[in-house]
């Protein structure tokens, strides 16, 4: 593949960009495609095999973000899935939330407020190019970029009702803020997932295309963005999100608090292992 080609050379040098234009670097298993030309960077989600959010995980994209953030080179993002027509994300990782003691939970959890914090404040335009399925945090990882462009027929939403948990209080902001109180409210309590269409209409998504138009897409809209004067856009944007993300900060002891407090319900528990059962037996 030509990316591979492209970025290859650049492993190298996480400083200079090599001959192509390009700087590539990472964290783990987020890799970052930079174009000099541009400062567009290619935020490329590659944990196998269907990205799921572990805590470690987690860690790498905050540390990707706030390099990128505080990169001056740098003027906007398009985030993707390496599993390109399968799955965008697969939400937080179960198992990290299964059989755990309270601190491990508590550790946890405070990487998903660092990950929701440095993704939806993130200065500069953000777009997600949605390759696949994204349910649950996979759903919250696009709800927090700027523009959303989805794979017809793939899925979108937070289901964790159908888990037996109720997603955080910055996770409905994100639903609430993008389709309206009254709608999120619905979609929340029953835990759905929109088809590609349903999201459209929901406005949940702003496209929807083949898997060959995802990222072209997406780079067509990011390129529109980074038009935008800055830091006209971040200021623009700060105004919808500071609040939500000031609340956060100021409460993230008692969030933690709240999340242990209802992992560690027996039903809750219940609940996730069997919902790991099928999810294994759902090949079988
Ligand atoms: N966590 C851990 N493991 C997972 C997850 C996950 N979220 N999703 C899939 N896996 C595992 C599967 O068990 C399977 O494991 P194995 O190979 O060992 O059998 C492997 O990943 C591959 O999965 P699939 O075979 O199912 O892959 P497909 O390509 O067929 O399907 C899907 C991909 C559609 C993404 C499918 O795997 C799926 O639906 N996964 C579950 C998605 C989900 O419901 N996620 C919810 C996570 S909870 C969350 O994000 C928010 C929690 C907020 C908590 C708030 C409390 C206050």
């Amino acid at each position: 593949m030509l990316k591979t080609a492209l970025c290859r050379t650049w492993l190298s040098s996480k400083t200079s960009f090599n001959t192509f234009g390009r700087r590539c670097f990472g964290h783990g298993n987020v890799s970052v495609d930079l174009q000099s030309d541009t400062g567009i960077a290619t935020v490329t989600l590659s944990e196998p095999p269907v990205n799921s959010l572990s805590g470690e995980f987690l860690t790498s994209i905050s540390k990707t973000m706030k390099e990128l953030s505080a990169d001056s080179s740098v003027s906007g993002l398009l985030i993707t899935s390496k599993f390109h027509g399968k799955v965008f994300s697969a939400g937080l990782n179960i198992l990290e939330m299964y059989n755990k003691s309270d601190s491990y939970l508590g550790e946890f959890w405070r990487s998903v407020q660092e990950w929701y914090i440095d993704t939806y404040n993130f200065p500069k335009p953000v777009v997600a190019a949605i390759n696949g399925h994204a349910p649950a945090g996979g759903c919250a990882f696009a709800l927090m970029c700027d523009y959303r462009v989805l794979l017809d027929g793939k899925t979108i939403g937070l289901n964790e009702t159908q888990l037996g948990i109720a997603a955080p209080f910055f996770f409905t902001y994100l639903m609430s803020s993008t389709i309206g109180i009254r709608q999120a409210e619905l979609a929340l309590a029953n835990g759905t997932m929109f088809s590609s269409d349903q999201a459209l209409q929901a406005n949940l998504v702003d496209e929807v295309v083949p898997l060959d138009l995802v990222i072209p897409n997406a780079m067509n809209q990011l390129q529109k963005m980074i038009k935008i004067p800055q830091p006209a856009f971040s200021l623009s944007k700060g105004q919808f999100r500071g609040p939500n993300v000031k609340k956060l900060l100021g409460e993230r002891e008692e969030d933690i608090a709240t999340f242990v407090g209802l992992l560690q319900k027996p039903y809750v528990q219940k609940v996730l292992g069997k919902y790991l059962e099928n999810l294994k037996n759902r090949k079988k």
